[in-house]
């Protein structure tokens, strides 16, 4: 998994101060020197490293720190407010064209994953945001390109246009452009060809299509993998073509993250998306702040919580943690829990955010049903109050009641009874283990929930 390494050096460096009463200069200078390793290791550019080093060591000596009751924390927030702000701080969305098609261009080196996020962007932009797209094999040099991305067009029941390998790159990508037009499809997306280095032939070329019809997003795609070899790709490509956005390939894959912390600081191009892995849904928008925190492991049960109620109940969290313990959770709470998270965006985001829920079996790439959340809810919602206490109430005929009450089956009343049982003697075995010391785990009981 990537930043693994990175993930828990800085982990491990900020439990050191975060519950310190008081930070002295002494202990932020001995911080920093640990995350220079961490940034170092994780293969992250020099310069930028620096940069982000001053950054954080002058806020966090800062007066308002320094005298906070909580100083330790302060300077966590700090280094999580910085790293976000290194990767881009907003969220960047693709430009769509007033006047269409939209025309997204895919760039990069050879083997970079061009072909496979063009369909997979294709993909997203068709669910996301109800495009039309239309794929464009412009790589004529090796045949099995323009096989590869028809392929992936069949896949995917999308339209690919391709004129085989006889014709200019730049005259396939204008025909496309018509056929877009005359087709009604919205979304161009060109598959470019690349090359094993950058030469001045592929960016005459690449500049020549530009050409045509400004393209509205010019996305460069790199392999994460190349760490600081990404950074340099990035900004030959800027310069020579001019690109508006990164995509970062292979995040799945052994990274070291250097790339993905370096990108934006370099080149000031932001990184849009992130693939993480060969399929066709395995492309996700890029969020610097859930990144951030990820990396920093901010993603425990109850910073999830903090965050969906920004003041936070900190008696509720605590009742809740105690019916965690002693298995009173009812219905009620699995419901607000559940309203909680919701709020928080979509759900599979969440679930990465959360430490340990990568390791659980089976949860690796989970992929979370909304669909299924709200037929629970509808579930919950059916019962009387006494059934939300005491589900062992619960026999055929009320099962019969609430499956009709919620436009469900029995079927489904039946797993979500059982999956509750389930969680709650989870739950009281896993406080049990922490209060031994063991490991803490994820949020317990989350897969047998999201299956
Ligand atoms: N694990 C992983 N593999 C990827 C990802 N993106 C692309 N690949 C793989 O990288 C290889 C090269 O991809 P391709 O799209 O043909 O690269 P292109 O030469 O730039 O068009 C293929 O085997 C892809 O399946 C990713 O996000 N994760
Ligand atoms: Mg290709």
């Amino acid at each position: 998994m990537a930043f693994e390494g990175l993930s828990e050096r800085l982990q491990g460096t900020i439990q050191k101060i975060k519950g310190k009463g008081k930070v002295s200069e002494a202990d932020v200078k001995e911080m920093m020197r640990e995350v220079r390793f961490a940034l170092i290791e994780a293969d992250v550019n020099l310069k930028v490293m620096k940069e982000f080093i001053k950054k954080v060591s002058e806020r966090a000596v800062g007066e308002d720190v320094m005298k906070s009751l909580t100083p330790g924390q302060q300077v966590v927030k700090i280094v999580r407010d910085e790293l976000t702000e290194l990767m881009g701080g907003e969220q960047s969305k693709v430009e769509f064209a007033t006047k269409q098609p939209t025309v997204i261009m895919m760039v990069g080196l050879q083997g970079a994953g061009k072909t496979t996020t063009t369909g997979k962007l294709a993909h997203l932009l068709r669910k996301k945001h109800n495009r039309k797209p239309l794929l464009v094999a412009a790589d004529v040099y090796r045949p099995a390109a323009v096989q590869q991305l028809e392929t992936i067009g069949k896949q995917l029941a999308l339209p690919v246009f391709s004129k085989g390998t006889d014709i200019s790159p730049v005259e396939i990508a204008r025909q496309a452009i018509e056929y877009a037009k005359a087709e009604h499809l919205d979304t161009v997306l060109i598959d470019t060809a690349g090359r094993l280095h950058i030469d001045e032939g592929l960016m005459q070329e690449l500049k020549d299509i530009r050409g045509l019809k400004e393209p509205d997003e010019v996305f460069l795609v790199v392999d994460a993998m190349t760490g600081q070899d990404a950074v340099n790709v990035a900004q030959n490509f800027d310069e020579a073509v001019g690109i508006t956005g990164v995509v970062l390939t292979k995040l799945d894959g052994d990274t070291r993250g250097g790339a993905a912390l370096s990108i934006r600081a370099v080149t000031q191009k932001p990184i849009k998306f992130v693939g993480m892995g060969e399929k066709m849904d395995a492309l996700e928008a890029f969020y610097p702040e859930r990144m951030a925190s990820r990396i920093l492991g901010m993603g425990d049960m109850l910073s999830l919580i903090e965050k969906a109620q920004t003041n936070v109940d900190e008696e509720r969290a605590k009742e809740l943690e105690e019916k965690f313990r002693t298995s009173s959770f009812t219905f009620d709470d699995f419901l607000e829990q559940m309203s909680e998270v919701k709020k928080m965006g979509p759900l599979d985001e969440i679930l990465k955010m959360i430490p340990g829920a990568n390791k659980i079996k089976g949860l690796e790439n989970a992929k979370v049903d909304e669909g299924q959340m709200d037929r629970v809810e509808a579930i919950i919602q059916s019962m009387t109050a006494q059934e939300k206490v005491t589900p062992d109430i619960i026999n055929a005929n009320r099962k019969k009641r609430i499956a009709r009450g919620s436009g469900t089956s029995i079927q489904d009343v039946n797993r979500l009874l059982k999956q509750f049982d389930d969680m709650k003697k989870m739950m009281k075995q896993m406080s049990g283990m922490n209060q031994k010391g063991k490991k803490k785990m994820g949020m317990p009981g989350l897969d047998s929930l999201f299956k």
